[in-house]
């Protein structure tokens, strides 16, 4: 993905652990580690009983980047065509947190005979346990809870690490909780991701085990995985002072936060904790659209945030995407008028378009079911916003690499099939907004003019 860099494979490393213990033979195929094989096919003589793929990503949700779908469908009918010739005929599985936005319709494009939405583990040691009940049944099965995630310390293969502590800002992703997210913002699926996890947290003892083993093996970044690292702040202060007692020299961190819950003690123990940013999406600073967003703080708690960051010192970046349910020109202008005031040049990330994902409100808002939602279709703005952001951000936000995304976005999305959908929360003042699609193959959100 241009502009990305590649992600360590916790996800399908979870899995692979998993089989492994209950003593299958795997084999995990990395294309950062091994590029090579993403083009030659050798691996395939083995004569797998199953292969699994995941997918991370269907698309990078900027406006003007357009999908991944494609190649994923372009790869995996090259795979088929490569077994094919082989005479083989492995089962084939799809997972991964991409994966299960759209389980039942990879399932039937990628040509696989089934997949796994949300965890992975205990539904493929099912499948690899007995594989025939699983042959062509063409869709997608939801997965469970799985225990070992609280008992088995997850060590990952040297050679793996190594690709990845080399060449790629050496940053790896560490699980500490397994827990749907208690706030309900309206465009995110985390809650669907992650189906049914009992809200597992990670006992201390195997979360040190974890981050010593990938200490040694180089790696010098990590980011904790969960939704939002202190929505139970109590657990959230264990893991920090666990950074602080294991005093590992070099190590950074970094998670994605929530303004609240935070208060003066954590603010302390992050400080020299080795927090390389404390990221928060309030999303916009502007309360009506924040509440829109069904974000549970608004603009007072995210100014008190900053002001204990201040206090303690500790980097933020603040998430900010125009283009919510709501947004107009005035509230535009609210959030830039906040972040002019509150933030320094460095700590805004600010992007523009939701992409709509399935099973969210946003979705149902805008009445579009998985299969409009495939290629990035985002929720309805107006183009104008383009202008509005930059005309009223201080010239210290507009950075070239600022522009370029802006300009680069307006491009973009004034190519994207327009959808006459309307933004439900402005109804009643008569404006009507545009929803926008990408034009890619196999797109039938055309037709909902
Ligand atoms: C943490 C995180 C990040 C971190 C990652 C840090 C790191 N080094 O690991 C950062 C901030 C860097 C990041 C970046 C991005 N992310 Co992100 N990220 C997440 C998040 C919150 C957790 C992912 C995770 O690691 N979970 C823990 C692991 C263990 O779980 P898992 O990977 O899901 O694996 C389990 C299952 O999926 C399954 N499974 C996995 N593989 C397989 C394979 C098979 C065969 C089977 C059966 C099962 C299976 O079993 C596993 C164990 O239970 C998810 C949202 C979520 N809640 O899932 C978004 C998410 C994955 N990210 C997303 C996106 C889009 C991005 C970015 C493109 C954003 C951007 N524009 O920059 C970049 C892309 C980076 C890249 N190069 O790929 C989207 C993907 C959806 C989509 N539209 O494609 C998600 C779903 C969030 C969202 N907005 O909806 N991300
Ligand atoms: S706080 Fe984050 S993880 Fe929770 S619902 Fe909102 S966007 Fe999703």
């Amino acid at each position: 993905m241009a502009g990305n860099e590649p992600i360590f494979p916790i996800g399908v490393r979870c899995v692979q652990d998993a089989l492994d213990r209950a003593g299958h033979i795997t084999q995990l195929i990395d294309f950062v580690e091994t590029p090579e094989m993403s083009s030659t096919f050798d691996w395939l003589d083995d004569e797998w009983d199953i292969i699994g793929f995941t997918i991370r990503n269907i698309d990078p949700i900027e406006i003007a980047a357009g999908t991944h779908v494609d190649d994923y469908i372009r790869f995996i009918a090259r795979i088929r065509e490569e077994l094919a010739e082989r005479g083989l005929e492995p089962l084939l599985v799809g997972g991964g947190p991409g994966f299960s936005l759209f389980g039942d319709i990879l399932v039937a494009k990628l040509g696989l005979d089934v997949g796994v939405v949300g965890p992975g583990e205990n539904l493929m040691l099912d499948i690899a346990k007995d594989p025939h009940p699983y042959r062509g049944r063409r869709v997608s099965l939801q997965g469970r809870r799985h225990e070992g995630f609280l008992n088995d310390v997850l060590h990952h293969p040297p050679s793996l690490m190594d690709a990845y502590t080399e060449a790629h800002g050496a940053m790896i992703g560490v699980e500490t909780r397994r827990k749907t997210c208690y706030q309900g913002c309206v465009y995110c699926p985390y809650a669907y991701i992650a189906g049914d996890n009992a809200g597992d947290l990670k006992p201390m003892s195997i979360l040190a085990q974890e981050i010593q083993g990938i200490y040694d093996a180089g790696f010098r970044r990590i980011f904790f995985t969960d939704g939002i690292f202190n929505s139970e702040l109590n657990y959230a202060k264990q893991v920090v002072r666990l950074l602080h007692e294991l005093s590992l020299p070099d190590l950074k961190w970094a998670a994605y936060f929530t303004p609240k819950p935070f208060d003066d003690e954590f603010g302390k123990i992050l400080a020299g904790s080795g927090i390389e940013a404390v990221v928060v999406s309030p999303d916009s600073l502007d309360d009506a659209v924040m509440r829109n967003l069904g974000k549970t703080f608004d603009t007072r708690h995210v100014l008190r945030f900053l002001e204990r960051s201040q206090k303690y010192q500790l980097p933020v970046r603040v998430n900010v995407v125009f283009g919510g349910p709501g947004e107009t020109r005035k509230t535009i202008s609210n959030s830039a008028k906040f972040i002019n005031d509150n933030l320094a040049h460095n700590e805004l990330v600010a992007h523009m378009g939701y992409r709509i994902l399935p099973s969210t409100e946003l979705s149902r808002q805008a009445k579009m079911d998985a299969h409009e939602l495939l290629y990035p279709t985002y929720y309805p703005f107006d183009l104008e916003m383009f202008n509005w952001v930059i005309q009223d951000l201080d010239s210290r936000f507009i950075t070239p690499k600022f522009m370029i995304n802006q300009l680069a976005g307006r491009a973009a999305a004034r190519k994207m099939v327009k959808l006459g959908v309307q933004d439900a929360t402005h109804a009643a003042s008569g404006r009507t907004y545009l929803a926008l699609a990408s034009r890619l193959e196999g797109n039938d959100c055309g037709s909902k003019k």
